[in-house]
């Protein structure tokens, strides 16, 4: 077939392919959910869009999970690999390929990969003498060293000065990629790109690695030491070092034309935003743009690096205990109440703390109150019938404030444009990445619509005689009911699951979901006779959470 055209391209999302030695930690869903929101809101504006999650399943340290539990590291790999794709379904994520490295085509991509980069003439063979740390799976220069004393045992090695991670000596056959090579290309491309990186300020890491550490990337190690990984193609007696590896994940799915022809591929190269956490921008912000270059790719044109969550202030690790297990969350508090949280809560630029208490806090004060309350005010009251206020306002001109106007019509007029604005700066937070605002913008307008209505007190004014009073009345009612509308509209990136029933609940047609349809006064065609008309509250969007188990309780791994 031939190859795309760009307009064709799809927005193309990624996440880190994740290690799969351990099981599923909080961090990976953070990846995750951020990486879902930006493809969905990519197809909320009308695009198309696809997102790429999966697992890395090479490597020593992945070989040696699978020895110590006595597995073949195949069946170990199926069975993690497993836990990754199950976390992905249940926290909502609609991805379009998890990818394992154990699959035949990026096995192919790979060795495809490994021929360019020798016939660049940018790789040479040599005896390799560094530092390795198995659990960073990579070599540390002298200068990133600390000697640790391990406070229990008394023992003293040498370790990472970054991730305190135990380093040992090694020296063998590699093969080396001239990253040295590309040292100006890379300055010049930062020094042109500074947004690339988001938050730009981690861009200076990233700078100073370069201008001061920067070595030749060891690329490959001999079979004996590692064993579960793909072969160099032209050497059997060597594997192909695991990042190299897993960073070309990224192309395998997309599979630009030059790694082959392939008729599944879904297109997307270069990425338009690529997440990642902290720990691993070293790989991505240089390895990973050295390698494309090597090869004339595009680069991803966006770095979303996201901070760590925390539990109690602290990093979260299995010796101390303090970890999160995502499926016992989603499972206590519901897949979107935790996306809402995560999302809301941040941990970009910053790591947050992660708490039940404040997960609770939150959800009452932004979507039990505020959205599932109003939602119960405006589609449950005995006092009027929603489908009647939709129709009376849609009959109506938009009403101008020129003539005289009344304190009510100044406020529904105030609060319209308050709507008018939503959409439009929800869509600029989230053209910077920035969904955490992209949300918090969302939520307040919640807690406006309902100062709106406490301030306005449509229901004592509803059923009058005066014609113009009862007007009145039915234009706040119908802000009212146009935010939720439009805040459902909008929230259906982050909360998919509530959002639609939300929009179920409003009468809103499927067809008028679309970010175009986020404006005040495009639909009038929803509204719906009240159920249960009397009862305020709406339990059923945004039940109250069960909170008789330990708040302090995050789950157990087993
Ligand atoms: N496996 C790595 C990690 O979990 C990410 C690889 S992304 C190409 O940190």
């Amino acid at each position: 077939a031939p190859p795309a055209s760009p307009a064709d391209k799809p927005y193309y999302v990624t996440t880190p392919i994740f290690y799969v030695n351990a099981a599923p930690h909080l961090g990976h869903m953070y990846s995750m959910v951020l990486a879902d929101v930006f493809k969905r809101w990519q197809t909320l504006l009308g695009n198309r869009a696809i997102l790429c999650t999966g697992t890395d399943e090479h490597g020593i340290k992945v070989q040696q999970a699978a020895a110590l539990h006595d597995m073949d590291p195949k069946e170990f790999c199926d069975e993690n690999a497993e836990k990754f794709d199950e976390l992905a379904q249940l926290s909502r994520i609609d991805y379009d390929r998890f990818i394992r490295t154990t699959d035949e085509d990026h096995i192919q991509a790979v060795r495809h990969f490994w021929y360019l980069l020798r016939e660049k003439g940018l790789v040479y063979e040599k005896k390799h003498g560094g530092w390795y740390s198995v659990s960073d799976e990579c070599f540390y220069p002298e200068s990133q060293l600390v000697r640790h004393l391990e406070p229990y045992t008394g023992a003293v090695y040498m370790a990472s000065a970054e991730t305190r991670n135990k380093v040992e000596w090694v020296e063998e056959k590699n093969y080396c990629f001239r990253l040295t090579e590309l040292k100006g290309a890379l300055l010049n491309f930062y020094e042109k790109n500074p947004g690339w990186v988001e938050p730009a300020y981690r861009m200076n890491e990233v700078v100073d690695w370069v201008k001061n550490n920067l070595e030749d990337l060891s690329i490959s190690r001999p079979v004996q030491r590692l064993t579960w990984g793909i072969r160099t193609p032209d050497d059997p007696s060597q594997t192909i070092y695991v990042w190299v590896d897993a960073l070309i994940n990224y192309l395998t799915a997309a599979r630009v034309p030059s790694l082959g022809p392939d008729e599944s591929s879904l297109g997307g190269w270069p990425a338009d935003v690529q997440v990642i956490g902290k720990d691993i921008l070293r790989f991505h912000c240089i390895y990973w743009p050295a390698l494309l270059m090597a090869l004339d790719l595009p680069l991803p044109k966006k770095m979303l690096v996201h901070s760590h969550w925390t539990l109690n202030k602290r990093k979260m690790s299995k010796s101390l205990g303090n970890v999160v297990n995502p499926l016992y969350a989603i499972n206590r508090w519901g897949v979107d109440t935790v996306r809402f949280y995560l999302l809301f809560e941040g941990g970009i630029a910053d790591d947050a703390d992660y708490s039940n208490n404040t997960l609770v806090v939150k959800y009452k004060k932004y979507l039990q109150w505020g959205f599932g309350n109003l939602l119960g005010r405006v589609t449950r009251s005995k006092l009027w019938n929603l489908r009647e206020i939709v129709v009376n306002a849609g009959a109506k001109e938009v009403p101008s404030g020129a003539q005289r106007s009344t304190p009510i019509q100044e406020a529904a007029e105030g609060f319209e444009k308050v709507l008018a604005d939503l959409a439009p700066t929800v869509a600029r937070h989230m053209e910077q990445l920035n969904p955490v605002a992209a949300i918090r913008q969302i939520m307040e307008a919640g807690g406006q619509v309902n100062e709106f209505l406490t301030q306005t007190q449509p229901w004592s004014l509803v059923k009058s005689t005066d014609p113009e009073v009862k007007e009145n009345a039915e234009r706040v009612l119908f802000m009212a009911a146009e935010s939720l509308r439009i805040s459902g509209i909008l929230l259906q990136p982050f909360l998919p699951d509530k959002a639609a029933k939300l929009l179920d609940t409003l009468g809103v047609a499927q067809d008028v979901r679309t970010f175009a349809h986020a404006v005040p006064r495009c639909d009038f065609g929803y509204g719906v006779p009240a159920v249960n008309p009397g009862r305020c509250r709406d339990d059923s969007l945004f039940p109250p959470l069960i909170e008789d188990t330990d708040v302090s309780y995050h789950g157990s791994f087993k």
